[in-house]
This record gives C-alpha cells, structure tokens and sequence, in this order.
C-alpha cells in the first residue's frame, strides 16, 4: 500500500473500530485503528502514542486526537484537526 488514506477512509476507519459507538476509541479500538491502517507498532508502543495522542487527558482518543497523532507520524496528507465539523 502506497497511498495514503485519505480524511474520508481515516473517518470510515475510526467509525468501524468505534466499538462503542460513543465518537471515541479506548485503547483497544485504537489498537484495532493501528491494525486497519496497517501500522505494525508494538504494545507498549501503542500505549505510549494513546497516551500521547489523548491531548485532552480524558482517557479516550477523539477524532481530531486520532488525525493528530497521524498527522504526526506522517500518515495524512496533512489533514488539519478539527476541519471536519
Ligand atoms: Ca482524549
């Protein structure tokens, strides 16, 4: 895979790994993100990026979170947080 999601896969990805349907991933759906995206990171890799990526401290990873953390790691095309509203 040689191209790079675009915003609209990046949504459907987080939509379907949202297990919970609340609009955020716990770290076991943000694992399940990882997976779909194709990123090979370790558990405790993982973990720290979820922590990293949780900017607001509330123990989930939201939407604009999941582009920044992506952003990032160079997986957007540059996709602004919060420019879908
Ligand atoms: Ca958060």
């Amino acid at each position: 895979m040689t191209t790079r999601p675009t915003e609209d896969d990046l949504h459907a990805v987080f939509t379907r790994a949202d297990l919970g349907g609340d609009d955020k991933l716990d770290l076991m759906e943000f694992t399940l993100v990882l997976e779909h995206l194709g990123l090979a990171w370790s558990r405790a890799e993982t973990q720290h990026r979820f922590e990293q990526a949780d900017t607001n401290f509330d123990g989930f990873i939201s939407y604009p979170e999941l582009l920044a953390v992506l952003e990032a790691e160079g997986w957007t095309g540059g996709v602004a947080p919060g420019a879908r509203s």
